[in-house]
């Protein structure tokens, strides 16, 4: 799914307002755009709500609660440009994406009608530390941002971006990453999503991919056709007493590339240890003991809207290949994902994926996907670059 692109070079009245580069990235010197503030300069009171209208956290540790925001993002947040699809993060998602270490209950809130005290809107922020270049900084990682659709374009969304700002800075924290299909001022990176076919006759079906001219709905399936099962000699899902091999193994790897998350080992139990549809690892043990690979990807279904119907859908999340090739890592994959009833893998172009998309028959989708750090200035760079991966 990617959202409507934009154009950076159009007037922006919320973001040209904003600490994020204008013009091109390379004219400003690395670093932050806006020096932090000391706590007394940063305005103390929520910023005001239009009449009708008040701020709410919303806890999402609470079942009644969450089932509120799951409603909110079921029935407004991301839809393909062809309304077909929009997403369905489940509860069990939710609850994982939203409570990592360090979760703050007042940086994941939202808006309720005053009157029916209905939530109409949300956003969040949640902790991580980044690498940027050759600089670590403490970044909140920004997500869920939505506004019910009887409520858009009344300019709701800079009010939303502007409290859950002040309430990071508060906090000490002057840095924020975050991924759109959209073009604001002004992305650091450009991705590009690429999809596989594993159920080809549901995905044809359903309108998510065309059956070609000279293809019959029988070729399609050969061409797609996997393993019942996955090959590789000491594969197997990832347990808590792997923590600290894949905490070693995936940050040597992440290394590399220009932008990239450190995970403390705490962050490694909670982003990877799987999850029943919600997060898929799984590691590679040498005859010796020791982890030498791994695989990840989450789970992320899309609602068929003009369908009474789900597209399950799973996400490249991280992989690491040090035994074997990584082409054959993804190839296990793939073999896991639909052994879970996937109907389609999708995987961006970032880290080393680009060189899997041809030779496993990835398809590349329409629509980039924008990532964005607010409040630092740095060079742009391509998308293998990133060694980012945001839910
Ligand atoms: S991207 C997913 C965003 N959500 C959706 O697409 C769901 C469906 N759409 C909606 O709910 C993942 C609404 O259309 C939204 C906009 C809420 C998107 N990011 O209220 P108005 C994230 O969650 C700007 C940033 O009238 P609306 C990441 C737009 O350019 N800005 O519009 C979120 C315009 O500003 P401009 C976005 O349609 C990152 C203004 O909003 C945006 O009713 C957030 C119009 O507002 C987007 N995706 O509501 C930034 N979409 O200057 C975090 C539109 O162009 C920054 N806009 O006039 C960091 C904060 C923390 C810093 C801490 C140090």
């Amino acid at each position: 799914i990617s959202a409507q692109q934009g154009d950076s070079s159009t007037q922006h009245a919320f973001w040209d307002s904003q600490p994020m580069p204008h013009g091109s990235r390379d004219e400003h010197q690395e670093g932050p755009i806006q020096p932090n503030k000391p706590a007394e300069e940063i305005r103390q009171e929520p910023y005001a709500m239009p009449a009708g209208f008040e701020w709410s956290n919303v806890n999402v540790e609470d079942d009644a609660e969450r089932l509120e925001l799951y409603n909110l993002l079921a029935n407004n947040y991301v839809e393909d440009d062809d309304a077909l699809f929009r997403f369905d993060y489940s509860h069990e998602f939710l609850l994982w994406a939203l409570t990592p270490p360090g979760f703050r209950a007042d940086f994941l809130f939202g808006v309720r009608s005053t009157s029916s005290k209905k939530l109409v809107a949300f956003i969040s922020a949640v902790p991580a530390r980044v690498k940027i270049y050759d600089r670590e900084v403490e970044v909140v990682e920004i997500n869920f941002l939505c506004i019910h659709k009887k409520l858009r374009s009344k300019r709701l969304a800079p009010v939303l971006i502007k409290e859950i700002t002040r309430r990071v800075n508060l906090t000490g924290v002057f840095q924020a990453v975050y991924t759109a299909g959209t073009v604001l001022p002004v992305p650091v990176a450009s991705c590009r999503y690429y999809h596989r076919s594993l159920n080809p006759k549901k995905l044809v079906s359903v309108g998510f991919s065309r059956l070609g001219s000279r293809m019959t709905m029988a070729r399609l399936q050969k061409l797609y056709k996997l393993p019942g099962a996955p090959s590789t000699k000491g594969l197997r899902p990832m347990e808590k007493k792997d923590v600290d091999s894949v905490h070693t193994l995936l940050n040597t790897y992440l290394e590399k590339f220009k932008i990239k998350i450190i995970f403390t080992k705490d962050e490694i139990a909670h982003w990877l240890l799987p999850r029943k549809n919600v997060i898929d690892t799984y590691v590679v043990e040498s005859p010796k003991g020791e982890i030498t690979d791994m695989l990840s990807f989450y789970h992320l279904p899309s609602t068929i809207l003009n369908q009474d119907d789900t597209l399950y859908a799973a996400y490249s999340y991280y992989n690491v290949a040090t035994s074997m090739d990584l082409l054959e890592l993804m190839r296990e994959a793939l073999i896991l994902a639909k052994s879970k009833g996937t109907d389609v893998f999708n995987a961006l172009n970032l880290m080393d994926n680009q060189s899997i998309m041809e030779p496993l028959k990835f398809g590349i989708g329409d629509g980039n996907l924008q990532y964005y750090v607010y409040n630092w200035a740095c060079p742009e760079m391509s998308s293998d670059n990133v060694g980012i991966v945001l839910l």
